[in-house]
């Protein structure tokens, strides 16, 4: 298919939302290209290849709802499904659905200017080429920006050096070799566990330790056959959920519950594993005492895990209210430091002071290593739109708007910036739900809005500014009636030097979101201006 110039719709980005978007526009005849930067398909999930990647919801619920048939047909081999067969699920997607002729690979976008007078977008790749189009789709990503802090010297270092966020295609030969591993998130703890068994030493430099719950990963066995008898109850339960995903929230609040009952409420959340832990009562996101003692339950599993008494001590996370960051989902994380090539810096005591040739010295510390292995994070949510030059038609561009943090109206659309939707946009649950059930309904919200326009002959979208001005009011209040606030997380911006620190997600949870989305769509998508 050839890749003229002019469209209705350019997509940018062919992870799961791009891909679903693009299914849902060429089924309604959209003239529809998607701008993908990487070789193929996938996009968390082709970039992120580093050893033990793996996502953190269960594959029955980390999986597309909109064809029964993809539902039956697809089996997933584990609980929670590894970056190969992520990438494998995606590219058979993109295969069933004939995806890739509408897919321009290896092509970045890099600036968009509006015309009010065309109302068209102009959009410019990295290639030189500029295309048109009636509407622009963003289906960026949330963490897609990789975060590369500046250590000093780190360019002297004479051994391998790998971003777990942009890890070789072609895997890389760790064994019998020394290994630093920088930051402990997620990506941090998958890859320390994955390599740990494998590497001659591994040293780990810790600036901020995680709470993580245990995956008990395995087999898929029973739960799959039992989730394709009833995918349709387990879908439709999982919309109106706070998180996206079922997890049996707690009714109860801990602090008005007796401390036997907790204690045998956490054990059995323990025991299940995964990420429903924090959803065991319902003051634990609001009530710092729950807080408290439900970080305090994590704590008590380290120093069950960790012998060294001291070294669970500097793994306890005690800075920063439990689930305030997104927490991590472990298998065999804590045990690793129980390993004799195993080792702890933790920078706060020794600050990394320099990457030299042969290693980092922390503290005055010299240590040697062969290869250096940098867990960072990423610039979350905003970053990958502000990575774009997105300029409206009287030259204002978002980047600037944003600048004191993003503002959108239900984090799908941003006053000023007409017909440009975002999937998972800032101010929308995405980062604190199931990614998928977020993406599937913010790609059916925007469908339903192109037809909306089309059936009533209009070609003009963008929110009126008093609804962004609430809805950015609404998002703050709802994050001010938590804890979440009061962590130095990447929801907050803190994780990037200079960003704005406020909190971006969406907290009223993934149910009332869809409450809220569908009351505006009904009521002819009140609070947008439509022309
Ligand atoms: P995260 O969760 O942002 O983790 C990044 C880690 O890197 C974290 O431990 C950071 O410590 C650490 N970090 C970042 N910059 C530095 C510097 N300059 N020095 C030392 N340590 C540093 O990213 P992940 O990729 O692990 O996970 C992202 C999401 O992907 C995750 O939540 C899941 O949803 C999947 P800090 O905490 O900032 O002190």
């Amino acid at each position: 298919m050839s890749d003229h110039s002019d469209h209705d719709v350019i997509i940018i980005g062919a992870g799961f939302a791009g891909m679903y978007q693009l299914h849902r526009l060429r089924q309604l005849g959209y003239d529809t290209r998607v701008i993908e930067a990487g070789e193929d398909v996938g996009g968390t999930w082709y970039w992120n290849r580093y050893p033990g990647a793996r996502c953190d919801i269960e594959s029955i619920e980390y999986s597309y709802s909109f064809d029964p048939e993809l539902e039956q047909d697809w089996n997933w081999s584990e609980r929670y499904a590894a970056q190969p067969e992520l990438l494998s699920y995606a590219q058979h997607v993109a295969h069933r659905y004939d995806l890739r002729k509408h897919i321009t690979f290896n092509c970045r976008v890099e600036e968009m200017t509006w015309s009010d007078d065309a109302r068209r977008w102009t959009v410019t790749t990295d290639d030189g080429t500029s295309r048109t189009a009636q509407y622009v789709i963003a289906a960026t990503g949330c963490l897609s920006v990789p975060s590369r802090p500046q250590f000093e010297g780190l360019a002297d270092f004479k051994g391998e050096v790998y971003w777990t966020s942009r890890w070789p295609h072609e895997g890389v030969d760790l064994s019998g070799k020394r290994l630093a591993v920088i930051g402990t998130g997620s990506s941090g703890l998958q890859t320390i566990t994955a390599i740990a068994p494998v590497v001659d030493a591994l040293t780990v430099f810790q600036r901020t330790p995680s709470y993580a719950v245990p995956a008990h990963n395995g087999p898929i066995g029973e739960r799959l056959a039992d989730a394709k008898t009833r995918y349709h109850e387990i879908r439709e339960a999982s919309r109106m959920t706070r998180t996206g995903f079922q997890c049996n929230s707690g009714m109860r609040s801990l602090t008005e519950t007796e401390a036997e009952e907790v204690r045998r409420e956490f054990d059995a959340r323990w025991a299940d594993g995964g990420l429903c832990f924090p959803s065991a009562f319902k003051d634990i996101l609001r009530d710092m005492k729950a807080n408290d003692a439900a970080a305090e339950y994590v704590r008590g599993r380290i120093r069950e895990r960790v012998k060294d008494p001291e070294l669970a001590e500097k793994l306890s996370p005690r800075t920063y209210p439990i689930a305030s960051k997104r927490m991590c989902v472990d298998t065999g994380y804590f045990e690793v430091y129980n390993q004799d090539n195993v080792s702890l810096v933790d920078i706060n005591e020794q600050p990394i002071r320099r990457i030299t040739e042969r290693g980092i010295t922390a503290g005055d510390t010299p240590h040697e290593f062969d290869v250096i292995i940098l867990a960072t994070g990423f610039d979350a949510m905003t970053g990958a739109l502000n990575a774009i030059d997105i300029r409206s038609g009287d030259d204002r561009s978002l980047r600037e708007k944003w600048a004191h943090g993003p503002r959108t109206y239900l984090g799908l659309m941003s006053a000023g910036f007409p017909n440009l939707f975002m999937v998972t946009g800032p101010q929308s649950p995405s980062v604190l739900s199931n990614m998928m059930t977020s993406i599937e309904y913010h790609v059916d919200w925007i469908t339903r809005a192109l037809e909306y326009l089309r059936e009533h002959g209009l070609s003009r979208m963008e929110p009126a500014l008093d609804a962004e001005d609430n809805w950015v009011n609404t998002t703050n209040d709802l994050a001010a009636l938590t804890v979440m606030p009061q962590a130095a997380s990447w929801y907050m911006g803190a994780n990037i030097p200079g960003k704005q620190r406020v909190f971006m997600p969406f907290a009223g949870g993934v149910g009332t979101y869809k409450l809220i989305g569908d009351g505006v769509a009904v009521a002819h998508y009140h609070g947008f201006e439509l022309s």
